[in-house]
């Protein structure tokens, strides 16, 4: 059923977008960008509500498949901010990470995890799949690194004694919060074409 096959991804963020191309890239699906007016509104209070908000929506507009992940940093001693937030938090990069530093200071706690939430909505916007995951880190004194995209220059990987901006994309790939995510997905999407 060829019509069944296009994939219009729901984001607007080129690294995220970037990421999930690689992960979808060998699955026999047709990937399409989503519209760029088509902007989603992200009212939900938890990452899995505003992956299912996006995908939902998007492929209602659009009369297709899509594919939505929502995502964002969890800080301990910042009582799991930025989290769902983690988008708005600033301007730019370089914003969002400078104000993350200056809220947590000299703060001896690090700990941090990067959640990421995925949905999959069919083209009447009911959702098909939603999948999680999560990578455990710390945040650093200063950033390091130039890989990857939002706050990866200060999350640090204790098991791979490097942050996320300084693995290669490979590397990023086999232990982030989305590569995880996916690692649980990709299994499953293989079934809503049959
Ligand atoms: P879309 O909603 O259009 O997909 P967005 O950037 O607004 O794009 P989110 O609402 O999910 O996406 O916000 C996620 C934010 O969390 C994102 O802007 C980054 O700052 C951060 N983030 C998510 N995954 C990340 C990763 O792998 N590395 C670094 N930062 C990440």
């Amino acid at each position: 059923m060829t019509d069944r096959k296009l994939l219009v991804v729901a984001t607007g963020n080129p690294g995220k977008l970037k990421e999930m191309q690689a992960y979808l890239q060998d699955l026999g699906w047709e990937l399409q960008l989503k519209p760029k007016e088509l902007e989603v509104e992200e009212t939900g209070e938890t990452f899995m509500a505003n992956a299912c908000l996006k995908a939902s929506e998007i492929a209602k507009a659009t009369g297709e498949w899509s594919i939505a992940d929502d995502s964002g940093l969890m800080v301990d001693a910042l009582d799991g901010q930025p989290g769902i937030y983690s988008a708005r938090y600033g301007r730019t990069d370089p914003d969002r990470i400078s104000r993350l530093l200056k809220e947590l200071g000299n703060e001896p706690n690090r700990q941090a995890q990067f959640v990421c939430a995925i949905a999959i909505a069919r083209p009447d916007g009911t959702i098909a799949l939603q999948v999680e995951g999560i990578c455990p880190g710390e945040i650093l004194h200063s950033p390091r690194g130039t890989g990857g995209f939002g706050y990866d220059p200060i999350f640090y990987v204790p098991a791979q004694q490097q942050t996320f901006a300084e693995m290669t994309p490979d590397t990023k790939r086999s232990h982030s919060h989305r590569g995880r995510a996916f690692q649980a997905l990709l299994p499953q999407i293989e079934t809503l074409v049959k």
